[in-house]
């Protein structure tokens, strides 16, 4: 019998087992996403931190103090790969989304991950208990595996139609490691789907429904708009997100609701105050002439403070103002 070394040259025998390899990793029956593909080892642990800077001194236009007073809801969080995506700007918002920045209701968005993580593009979701102030922290632990790297979360903002705060696919893992530590600044975005202008609109479904947009201090182009402080070419930020790596080995917790003592990293940050100027109505028409034939009448009109002005803005002009006339009965009496 002959042995295969003699019958297969040396050079087809290492072409044929290249071959054969190429073939299986081909055929490897789960297909990585690519761009997102973790060559990390192992798992990581994160302490998430979310901080809410949402205080009057800082976006004073409209600052909601009661029924209800500004809070945040539950935090959602998502471990997940580029085949799942929790919400995006610019493209329409899911049921799940819609509901939970209209109503801070987490039961679709939780259908919408179950189905994610059957297609195994989701990892684990995560939440948090909501804050009663719009300033404030909530933290949870997060585990990331390398087949979900990428992580997403949305916070809504209460009360509001339907604006959230959140971040879209962040990726922890960056050339095979996971990062130490990450820091984010959250900005206001606009669900698309409620078109109430102020904190407390009452509800005003958008119909058809409008894609997810940011809401700046410019956009929309509307002084009724909550977020609209037209001498501010940037908001400060709402809130912010801090993530840090965990040292100790991560603990295997799947759909945990935690609220963490604050880690000693509590560096308070300082904004400067927003300036506020005053914002009135239109002048009314002018009232009456009042006043004796012989020296001339005077007539009023008035306005009023539709916005008062908070830290140094600019202050109120004169809500009443009057002016020389002559009296009607004068008049006829020529
Ligand atoms: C990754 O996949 C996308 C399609 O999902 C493809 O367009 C792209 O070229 C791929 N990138 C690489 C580096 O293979
Ligand atoms: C809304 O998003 C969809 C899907 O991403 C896109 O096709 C559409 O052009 C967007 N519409 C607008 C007005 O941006
Ligand atoms: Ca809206």
């Amino acid at each position: 019998m002959m042995s295969s070394d003699t019958f297969i040259p040396g050079w087809l025998q290492h072409l044929l087992i290249v071959l054969l390899k190429l073939t299986l990793s081909c055929a490897s029956p789960v297909r990585v996403a690519n761009e997102t593909a973790c060559t990390a080892r192992g798992a990581a642990s994160y302490i998430l931190v979310f901080t809410g800077h949402w205080s009057s001194q800082m976006f004073p236009k409209q600052y909601p103090l009661f029924r209800p007073p500004a809070q945040w809801s539950k935090l959602v969080a998502v471990t997940h790969n580029d085949q799942y995506q929790l919400w995006q700007e610019g493209a329409p918002a899911s049921l799940g989304v819609q509901i939970f920045a209209e109503l801070g209701v987490t039961v679709e968005l939780g259908k919408e991950a179950k189905e994610a993580r059957k297609r195994k593009a989701l990892g684990s979701m995560y939440r948090t208990a909501g804050i009663p102030a719009g300033v404030g922290h909530s933290s949870t632990e997060l585990l990331l595996l390398p087949r979900s790297p990428l992580l997403s979360l949305m916070v809504k903002v209460i009360p509001s139609p339907d604006w959230f705060v959140g971040i879209d696919s962040l990726n922890l893992c960056e050339m095979g490691q996971w990062k130490q530590e990450v820091t984010i600044d959250l900005h206001p975005y606009d669900a698309g789907t409620d078109s109430g202008f102020t904190f407390s609109s009452p509800n005003f479904p958008t119909t058809p429904p409008e894609n997810i947009t940011m809401i700046t201090s410019q956009r929309p182009n509307h002084p009724a708009n909550s977020f609209y402080y037209p001498r501010l070419t940037e908001l400060p930020p709402l809130a912010t997100v801090w993530l840090k790596r965990q040292t100790r080995s991560p603990v295997r917790q799947q759909n945990h609701v935690s609220n963490h003592i604050l880690p000693h990293h509590t560096k308070p940050q300082q904004f400067s105050e927003t300036p506020l100027d005053c914002e009135v109505s239109l002048w009314s028409s002018w009232g009456l002439c009042m006043g004796p034939c012989s020296r001339g009448g005077v007539r009023h009109r008035t306005r009023y403070i539709l916005l008062k002005p908070a830290n140094s803005g600019a202050p109120c002009p004169e809500l009443e103002e009057q002016s020389q006339c002559t009296p009607h009965n004068c008049l006829t009496q020529q």
